[in-house]
């Protein structure tokens, strides 16, 4: 994405500028390296009139994280996803970074981000994101009913104009600062049942994200049913 898209295609600059900044809270992460995956699903792109798109990924691993996952894609030139999972590893306490943005022409209908809990006992994590500043938005949005598996420190809103984005993007900023400095020297928690647990909340995490409708709706407009199954439970929520 860094070497393709962002030479070849006009991203959009907030995105871009959200983009860039997961990048550098990545490359703060030990032992990081990019995952070989399927190729069919790197790269898609379709040029044809009426029906334009493009959707680019990258997979990284890192000690601490299984899967570190960004996704910018474009539809019909209008409808604009930035899509980032950052899933630990279950041997260790960390939680799940989550983000999505999708933009229709200039407006940001929906910006969500999360550090998303993998054990009934959280109680730090929150207490450090309770005190995060989330002011200054004009509209936030409650999650769906599938959003059980979101912190109580989820944040979730439409961006109504610049103001917002810049806000919403320092909430982001300090959530990943946040992950980067749990994970930094964190030894792992070998007790059984708490893996379990961690293995337990990822997997109902990818469960509960597949309930969302409005994934598939979008990619259905592209792409036939199998295809968009096998994207969904083998790129974006596998576990
Ligand atoms: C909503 N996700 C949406 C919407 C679209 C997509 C079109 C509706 C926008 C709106 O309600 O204003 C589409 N998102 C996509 C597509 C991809 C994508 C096509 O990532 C990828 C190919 N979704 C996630 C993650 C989170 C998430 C990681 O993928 C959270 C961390 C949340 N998206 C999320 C939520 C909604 C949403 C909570 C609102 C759903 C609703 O209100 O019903």
């Amino acid at each position: 994405m860094t070497n393709s898209s962002i030479k070849t295609k006009s991203i959009d600059p907030f995105i871009l500028s959200l983009v860039k900044n997961i990048g550098e809270k990545r490359s703060m992460l030990d032992n990081l390296e990019t995952i070989k995956t399927n190729k069919e699903f790197v790269n898609i792109e379709c040029k044809e009139e009426g029906r334009e798109f493009y959707i680019e990924n990258e997979f990284h691993k890192a000690k601490r994280f299984r899967k570190l996952h960004v996704e910018i894609a474009e539809f019909s030139n209008n409808l604009k996803i930035l899509h980032c999972v950052f899933f630990p590893d279950p041997f260790f306490n960390i939680p799940i970074f989550g983000l999505d943005l999708v933009k229709t022409k200039n407006v940001v209908s929906a910006a969500i981000v999360d550090l998303s809990p993998v054990s009934h006992s959280n109680t730090l994590i929150d207490a450090i994101l309770d005190d995060i500043k989330k002011d200054g938005f004009s509209m936030k949005r409650d999650v769906p009913d599938w959003g059980d598996i979101f912190s109580k420190n989820v944040f979730f809103a439409s961006l109504m104009n610049k103001n917002e984005q810049r806000y919403f993007y320092n909430i982001v900023d300090q959530y990943l600062n946040v992950l980067v400095d749990l994970n930094r020297e964190l030894k792992p928690d070998l007790n059984a049942d708490s893996i379990d647990e961690r293995i337990r909340f990822q997997r109902n995490y990818c469960k509960q994200q597949m309930k969302n409708e409005k994934t598939s709706l979008v990619l259905l407009k592209y792409f036939d049913k199998p295809w968009v199954e096998r994207y969904i439970k083998e790129i974006l929520f596998d576990f």
